[in-house]
């Protein structure tokens, strides 16, 4: 099994270059972002819970999201390996993912973290409002969101460093650039399927 975190800042590409790399690589995307707006889409209590804190561009609390990342690992036994992109977004959700993985006989084999400015992101993430309907993509919410980027998430990537398991690349090139640069890394450890 081979478990890869796609790590950076909102609208550095981690839902973009992901799809990429689980249709190339085989493996099963566990997005938080996406499981949560699929929780807020249903009405769902944990949906509503949540779009408090994704209205206003904040982090959801820490139980809620590990909650939903432990069952959905449980749901696919037979994966090659897992992406997580958007996770884990606190120090607290590392340890905790760290944990699970070890519970299951596996761990997080390789982070791959984009780096891309801060003007670029706000830019990117504009625009995909424009078309994208997500209330949480206007300059107001935006902002917010990356501050909380650097308040509560960036030390993930100081966690993760420590375990020698840390790749930085450059995530401000074109989608088709940023990706082979990505699967020039995933390649020392798995081949595409
Ligand atoms: P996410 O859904 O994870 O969203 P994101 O950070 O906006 O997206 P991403 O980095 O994936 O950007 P994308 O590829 O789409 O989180 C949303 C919210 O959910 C959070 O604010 C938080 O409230 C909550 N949440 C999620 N996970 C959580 C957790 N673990 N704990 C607590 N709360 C959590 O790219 C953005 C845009 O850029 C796209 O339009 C794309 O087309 C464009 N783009 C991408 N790559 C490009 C490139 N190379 N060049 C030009 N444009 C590019």
């Amino acid at each position: 099994m081979f478990n890869l975190i796609l790590f950076g800042p909102p609208g550095s590409g981690k839902g973009t270059q992901s799809e990429n790399i689980l249709k190339a690589y085989k493996l099963v995307h566990i997005s938080t972002g996406d499981l949560l707006r699929d929780e807020v889409g249903r009405g769902t209590p944990l949906g509503k819970e949540a779009k408090k804190y994704m209205d206003q561009g904040f982090l959801v609390p820490d139980e809620v999201v590990i909650g939903m990342i432990s069952s959905k690992i449980d749901e696919r036994p037979d994966a090659r390996g897992f992406i997580f992109d958007g996770f884990p977004r606190t120090k607290a959700q590392a340890e905790a993912l760290d944990k699970l993985l070890e519970f299951k006989n596996t761990q997080i084999h390789l982070v791959l973290s984009l780096e891309v400015p801060e003007a670029e992101l706000i830019t990117r993430l504009v625009k995909r409002g424009e078309t994208s309907g997500r209330s949480d993509d206007n300059e107001e919410v935006i902002t917010k969101r990356i501050k909380e980027y650097y308040a509560k998430t960036e030390a993930v990537a100081g966690h993760y460093d420590a375990q020698g398991k840390l790749e930085r690349m450059k995530g401000d090139n074109s989608i088709e650039d940023t990706f082979r640069q990505l699967t020039k890394e995933i390649d020392k450890y798995l081949l595409p399927a």
